[in-house]
């Protein structure tokens, strides 16, 4: 693997906080991811399901964890299947793991090859009456077009083995994952300080006529020599109106002079993401008003990561409108909101939030929960948690004035004070423009 070792301690204990939610009648079955196929036999880049990453730090395709906290016999609590390797499997892709390796990696003692897995099942399924399935039940999911193993092996299951009953592993699964372990915490820092080496070196070559997917080309440069396997997300280079296109992916377009251009690009590391915005004007200078804007917006993020973003606040219902008041201050001050129509609005408490005056500059949320997932799981009753990990991004859109401004940064949550996994990625107005001018 590209990444550091990781210590399989970590997998060991959260093993043991899903163990300790499994009743004594059930137990529960997790599948990896299937590697995506392209239109012949080229095959796309894997990417791990996520519970089971976080459950056993295999990184392979054909994996199965089977849980079974309640087996009268201690070697049979919790068994890794994984896919058998061969000499031929060896010479046309590479070294998969043996069973010793996958010890090594997930702390898991019982170790199978995936094809024992069904005649495995079937004996335990005599056993217990209750299997607990995985399903993608996060709240921006799309209905899958393509099944993933997780879905397709639930059919199968529930077809073999109709009588039994059957329960969801998510729910527990998003309460476990959105607090952040020392380790994980970690390797999210990783991520973030691999980010600000490509921002460096972007700051460094950003100038007038540079093209978008040539800016792109400089972040994957410094990510990939640094040990990321890439973007953790496809990445923003937006310069000028394409700043307005929230999901702006083509990255074809010219950088001008007097542009500003708004980049929302991160690396991954060990399967953990970061989630960084900059926004920084092409010639290295900002003018008078794109700098108002950016202070404006820089105000605004300073203010949730100091003092809105608090373990036990939740996040829409609370955070969201705080920002959002402080928000049509700061657009008030820009002179794009009439301070009385906003004062007007604010006694008007059928209004709804996205109907207000202020959603004609800033129409989205501020901040997502950021782990393995790049908007990772987040706690069903929506409420900021000791040691979750979450981005900070407001921003600012002016249609009229041909820019936008979005800042953003990650940031775990603490009751003594928020940390920000990005405070060394250069942020204030004067420190972009030194660094921007140092290189000319
Ligand atoms: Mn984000």
């Amino acid at each position: 693997m590209k990444y550091r070792t990781i210590p399989s301690d970590l997998f060991t204990s959260n093993r043991a906080k899903l163990a300790a939610e499994i009743p004594p009648n059930a137990f529960a079955i997790f599948q990896s991811a299937e590697i995506p196929w392209r239109s012949a036999d080229g095959s796309m880049k894997f990417i791990q399901n996520s519970d089971l990453f976080y459950l056993t730090g295999v990184d392979q395709e054909e994996t199965i964890l089977v849980l079974c906290p309640g087996h009268p016999d201690p070697e049979l609590r919790e068994i890794l299947f994984v896919r058998e390797t061969s000499e031929l499997i060896t010479i046309w892709e590479g070294y998969k793991l043996d069973k010793n390796q996958a010890t090594e990696v997930s702390g898991v003692k019982n170790v199978q090859w995936t094809s024992e897995f069904e005649s495995f099942l079937r004996r335990l399924a005599r056993q217990f009456d209750h299997i607990l399935l995985n399903y993608n039940e996060h709240l921006r999911s799309a209905v899958p077009i393509n099944y993933s193993r997780d879905d397709a092996f639930r059919r199968w299951c529930q077809d073999r083995y109709p009588d039994h009953t059957y329960g969801r592993l998510a729910p527990i699964m998003h309460r476990l994952r959105v607090e952040k372990s020392e380790t994980e915490i970690e390797l999210l820092q990783t991520a973030c300080d691999i980010t600000a080496k490509g921002f460096d070196r972007v700051l460094k070559f950003m100038k007038p006529g540079v093209m978008e997917y040539e800016v792109e080309a400089e972040f994957l440069h410094e990510f990939v020599r640094h040990g990321s396997r890439g973007f953790a997300y496809e990445p923003i280079i937006a310069s000028g109106k394409n700043g307005f296109i929230l999901h702006y992916l083509s990255n074809d377009q010219r950088c001008e002079d007097g542009q500003m251009v708004l980049m929302d690009v991160a690396a991954e590391y060990a399967n953990y993401n970061a989630d960084l915005t900059r926004t920084i004007p092409v010639n290295g200078k900002f003018t008078a008003r794109q700098r108002d804007v950016y202070n404006a917006v820089l105000r605004i993020f300073r203010l949730c990561v100091d003092e809105l973003v608090v373990p036990g606040k939740k996040m829409k219902e609370i955070y969201h409108k705080e920002v959002a008041r402080a928000m049509e201050d700061e657009l008030i001050g820009l002179g794009l909101l009439d301070k009385n129509e906003v004062a007007e609005e604010r006694k008007d408490e059928e209004k709804k939030e996205e109907d207000k005056l202020y959603r004609k500059y800033f129409m989205h949320g501020v901040s997502h929960s950021l782990g393995i997932d790049v908007h990772d799981v987040t706690p069903s009753d929506n409420m900021f948690v000791e040691n979750m990990c979450v981005t900070v991004e407001p921003g600012i859109y002016l249609p009229d004035e041909g820019f936008a401004v979005r800042l953003e940064n990650d940031i775990i949550v603490r009751k003594d004070g928020n940390i920000d996994l990005m405070a060394d990625i250069p942020i204030e107005a004067d420190e972009i423009e030194a660094l921007m001018a140092e290189a000319k």
